[in-house]
């Protein structure tokens, strides 16, 4: 059912390239690799890929630290690489949607070098420089989020330059217009090399404030991207997604508010940050809070009911594996805890996106040390929050519950040497569970995983009370069970489901009470919600009739 936008009836997968699939042997994923799995992508049915960055790079961040945005990384291919995937994706109907990543770039992009080169080089500008503080250290306290200081001395000029991540990401001086014309020639270049879109790296920081010490929704925020939409967006029929950790959903409709002429969508991570710890965040682990974890999706889901488009995912590249956070990843429940995940959240209103290995419902990995971790925030912490007081081994369960590697083990292919993922030896260990739990195995299986990914996007495709419904949340303090109707004329769609390991009784609200077609479920199928139900294990059931 093609509509306008595309996107808003499309589902993103993001691929992470250096884990996804490595073509020759060297035991990083490549760009090839990628479009030898072409297949399995169209099969389950998306409609754009977002890539994480293939750009030249040192790899501190493993690309997000950019060093030329006009050549692709060795590891990962050449730009006839890129080319023949745009061009293999596009006919199996797949957009490739590229990482924005400009609110910094590599120290050792050729713009940095010129910068700290001297004062007085053109370039200098491009970047944030500040004199040392009377006593020789930075000039203020602001931190990395990465952690320690965002301020690293250059011992050339003797003046300190910010980076909001790791200090081989320098920050780029956005209020430079020369900057800003820089980065929209580059977009439109990629533009014309026919990708679909970008995913925008943390772009509420690129408005930043240095002296005010302000760098989230700073003040020029908006004006910068309507100013990309009007150089880049503008009459392209592209999809765009801004990462925003910041986000409230009134900061969403600004982004993405029909009238404000800025992004399609945001990446919000509210139902992520409610679940880490006031203290230690993310390295002390929590146990999922399912009432709160529905309180902030129905409030996302209300707020942007009339204007703007919510983004619907559980997981990315910096974020645990779904069914180990929020699921049960156990023998016993994990495909059916994947994909009751999946049926609540595909069958809400917005663009969803799986993050490669979620369709096969691969798990969280348990990493024995903390120096068994590749990732540089994970590694830059461990001495900061144990010198806070977070004991060894609380870091390291932290880390094992919510820490970014979870994400990047390889992608488990079939139960082959190293998952079918390389003939070599790859760069991260594969999950010792890929015997078990791999593509091959899941898509066979009639409880797989796959199968009911590529169902709950069908039904996307086919129903547009999907896309349009409005939305009614349920019983969103019980504990256990996640429900909620979507509603377009007479028609209604409810879907429930139990999110536990145990047997629950539930009593459907009268609002939500629909006799019809079972359109999907993870148990035995049911044509009617009406009453009290006895809830299986990780059941999740969608039912459509009429009002
Ligand atoms: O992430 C932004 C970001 O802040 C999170 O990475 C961070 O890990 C954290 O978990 C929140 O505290 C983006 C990219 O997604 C990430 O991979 C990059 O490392 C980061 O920006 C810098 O480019």
């Amino acid at each position: 059912m093609s509509r306008t936008p595309w996107w808003q009836s499309a589902v993103g997968y993001q691929v992470y390239p250096r884990s996804f699939c490595d073509s020759n042997g060297d035991g990083v994923g490549d760009i090839p690799g990628i479009v030898s799995k072409l297949d399995h992508l169209a099969d389950l049915g998306i409609g754009f890929v977002w890539l994480s960055p293939v750009y030249a790079s040192p790899m501190a961040d493993n690309g997000y630290d950019i060093s030329d945005y006009d050549a692709i990384a060795p590891v990962f291919g050449t730009m006839d690489d890129m080319d023949r995937l745009i061009a293999e994706a596009r006919a199996r109907d797949i957009g490739i949607v590229m990482d924005l990543v400009v609110n910094h770039t590599s120290d050792e992009h050729a713009w940095f070098q010129a910068a700290r080169s001297s004062l007085v080089d053109p370039k200098r500008d491009w970047y944030i420089w500040r004199d040392p503080d009377s006593d020789g250290g930075p000039p203020d306290d602001q931190q990395s989020v990465f952690g320690g200081p965002a301020w690293t001395l250059d011992p050339v000029s003797g003046q300190y330059y910010f980076h909001l991540f790791n200090r081989k990401q320098p920050d780029l001086n956005w209020e430079n217009p020369e900057v800003r014309a820089e980065i929209w020639a580059m977009m439109n270049r990629w533009f014309d090399r026919g990708i679909a879109g970008f995913r925008m790296d943390v772009i509420d920081l690129i408005g930043k404030d240095i002296d005010a010490e302000i760098t989230t929704n700073g003040p020029h925020l908006h004006d910068y991207i309507q100013e990309m939409h009007r150089e880049t967006l503008a009459g392209r029929d592209v999809v765009t997604v801004g990462e925003a950790w910041s986000a409230g959903p009134d900061d969403a409709l600004l982004y993405t508010g029909r009238d404000r002429g800025e992004l399609s969508m945001v990446f919000q991570f509210s139902h992520v940050l409610q679940g880490w710890d006031p203290e230690f965040g993310k390295w002390r682990a929590r146990p999922r809070d399912l009432v709160g974890l529905k309180r902030l999706f129905n409030a996302w889901q209300l707020a942007l009911a009339e204007d703007g488009w919510n983004s619907l995912f559980w997981s990315n590249h910096d974020l645990p594996r779904a069914v180990s956070k929020y699921g049960d990843d156990s023998p016993a429940w994990r495909r059916r805890s994947a994909r009751a995940l999946a049926t609540v959240l595909h069958l809400m209103k917005g663009t969803p996106y799986i993050y490669q290995g979620e369709e096969i419902g691969m798990t969280n990995t348990a990493f024995a040390r903390v120096e068994d971790f590749d990732d540089v925030e994970i590694r830059t912490n461990f001495p900061i929050q144990t010198a806070r007081g977070l004991g060894a081994d609380a870091f390291l369960a932290g880390a094992n519950a919510n820490g970014r590697d979870n994400a990047r083990t390889p992608m488990q292919w079939d139960a082959r040497a190293h998952a079918g993922f390389t003939s070599g030896t790859p760069w991260l260990p594969v999950n010792p569970t890929f015997d078990k739990i791999n593509a091959a195995a899941d898509r066979a299986d009639p409880e797989g995983v796959f199968r009911h990914y590529k169902a709950l996007i069908s039904l996307r495709n086919k129903l547009d009370i999907v896309i349009d419904g409005r939305f009614v949340p349920l019983a969103e303090d019980d504990p256990n069970v996640w429900a909620y109707v979507r509603e377009l004329g007479t028609r209604r769609l409810t879907m429930v489901a139990n999110l536990t390991s145990a047997p629950v009784a539930f009593s459907i609200p009268t609002e939500g009470a629909v006799t019809g077609t079972c359109l999907i479920t993870t148990a035995t199928p049911r044509d009617r919600l009406r009453g009290k139900l006895d809830l299986a294990p990780w059941e999740a059931v969608a039912v459509l009739g009429t009002t």
